[in-house]
């Protein structure tokens, strides 16, 4: 057999792993604050079940995984505090891994509040953001992939979003993942098989084979490396940015796109001061539209900083409307300020109702009646998400900056392992490149992963998560 050197760490990483572990007894509100018919009390820890006995007095142990209608009573008082039901989910056969007990109170401002208090009071202690999902990478319940996938749906905002974060919590991306960490193994043990027997010249494996092994990793890594862009967009939504003169419809346009009056309108031009923003979705597609202050040179102070916002978004932005009255052509401005985007430039024909003749031409849309707003959101999807549309494998891709880096630096180490090789250099030193390459992309899947990136991954949930 051939010995993979990476084997031996892996019991020991293990433990460190478990040091990690907090064993505190955690409590949260899951559901958002807010007027709601329930909200969801979520307490999980080895002392998740003795603390939640204390709060309600009927809570039996034994009845897991079934839902029971209690009272709530105040730890101190015995003051009933709610009706509610409660379910116990006991480790590991739970979300974290831990004991679990779900309750779910009434809603509003006050009840979940109060429950929450009496169960703290009797011992737990308010999670920290996304510390649910943390528990559940720690207790080997899912990997970081996954735990950010629970993340991309309580986020996402178009169907599209859904579909990408449904198949990363099945796995999709971890196992991509894993299958390029397998060969980089591979490739790590051919090399140590060099390392322990030097004297075959032409051993069993060859210098060619390490070669190609070495271009067929490199190969995936470029590949899962050119689906970041799409991948990352997809889960951010595209930056849509609407721009022109004041005056021109854009405010409107905006109102129209989202379905609700968000921005003021007004005929007076130079109304709108500041960027605004507000999730979209086009033909299933997430996008983040952005209403900006009109372009024009102006001596107003303030409207002369929203200005310069608006000039901030359009840098930024992965498409560009362009909004001009239907009716006229481009001014020398409007085509110069075209020309000076590296963006994709979307030009519409607002207010196309006020045309008699119907002449408004390619992506002419009116606020007023709604005609070709349709259309607009169909050319916005195709001109942001067109990779996407037209692919025909589901292959899945990389979603954050985080997984990004680390293939890159992944990418870097084997250069540096087929460029030692090619030098000559020693076996053993040429090895050191996979075994960096390796650790990167264990750090993607969080097989062992250090408590830095978890905590930068886990602090942006909210939480309760
Ligand atoms: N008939 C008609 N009027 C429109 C339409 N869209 C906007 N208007 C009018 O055009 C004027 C300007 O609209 P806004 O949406 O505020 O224009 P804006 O580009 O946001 O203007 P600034 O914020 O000042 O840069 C208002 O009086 C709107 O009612 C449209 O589709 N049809
Ligand atoms: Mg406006």
């Amino acid at each position: 057999m051939v010995r993979r050197p990476g084997e031996a760490q892996e019991g020991r990483e293990k433990a460190d792993r478990q040091d990690l572990v907090l064993s505190d007894t955690i409590a949260a509100i899951a559901s958002p604050a807010g007027t709601g018919a329930l909200s969801l009390i979520r307490v999980s820890g080895e002392r998740a079940a003795e603390i939640v006995s204390q709060v309600i007095p009927t809570f039996d142990r034994g009845s897991s995984r079934r839902p029971h209608l209690a009272p709530i009573r105040s730890p101190d008082t015995g003051d009933v505090l709610d009706q509610a039901i409660h379910t116990f989910f006991p480790g590991p056969g739970s979300f974290t891994g831990e004991d679990v007990v779900e309750i779910t109170t009434h809603g509003g401002l006050f009840i979940p509040y109060d429950v929450l208090a009496a169960i703290m009071a009797a011992g737990a202690r308010q999670a920290r953001p996304g510390e649910f999902s943390m528990r559940a990478v720690f207790n080997g319940k899912m990997d970081l992939l996954q735990a950010e996938a629970v993340g991309d749906l309580v986020d996402s905002t178009a169907a599209a979003q859904r579909t990408a974060a449904l198949a990363q919590l099945d796995k999709g991306l971890s196992r991509r993942i894993e299958k390029l960490k397998a060969r980089v193994l591979d490739l790590e043990a051919f090399m140590s098989y060099d390392i322990d027997f030097p004297e075959e010249d032409d051993g069993p494996i060859s210098q060619k084979k390490i070669v190609e092994a070495t271009k067929s990793a490199s190969d995936e890594i470029e590949a899962l490396l050119a689906t970041a862009h799409d991948g990352e967009m997809l889960r951010e939504g595209a930056l849509v940015v609407i721009a022109g003169r004041p005056n021109s419809g854009k405010s409107s346009l905006f109102n129209a796109m989202i379905g609700f009056d968000r921005a003021i309108v007004t005929d007076i031009a130079g109304t709108t001061r500041d960027a605004i923003e507000a999730p979209v979705s086009c033909d299933g597609f997430p996008i983040r539209l952005v209403d900006t202050a009109g372009l024009r040179e102006s001596d107003d102070f303030i409207e002369q900083l929203g200005i310069e916002v608006s000039r901030r978004y359009v840098d930024a932005a992965d498409i560009v409307v362009l909004c001009v009255e239907a009716g006229r052509g481009l001014s020398e401005e409007e085509e110069s300020f075209r020309d000076s985007i590296d963006s994709t430039v979307v030009v519409v024909s607002t207010k196309s109702d006020l045309l008699t003749d119907n002449t408004g031409g390619p992506n002419s849309v009116s606020a007023v009646n709604g005609s070709g707003l349709a259309e607009l959101r169909k050319t916005l999807a195709t001109e942001a998400f067109g990779n996407q549309l037209t692919r025909t494998d589901d292959q899945p891709a990389l979603t954050r900056a985080r997984h990004r880096a680390a293939l890159e630096k992944a990418r870097v180490e084997l250069k540096q392992f087929s460029d030692a090789l090619a030098m000559g250099t020693d076996a053993v030193v040429a090895s050191v490149h996979l075994r960096a390459a390796i650790s990167m992309l264990e750090d993607v899947v969080g097989v062992i992963t250090t408590e830095d990136v978890l905590e930068t991954v886990f602090s942006k949930f909210c939480i309760g998560k």
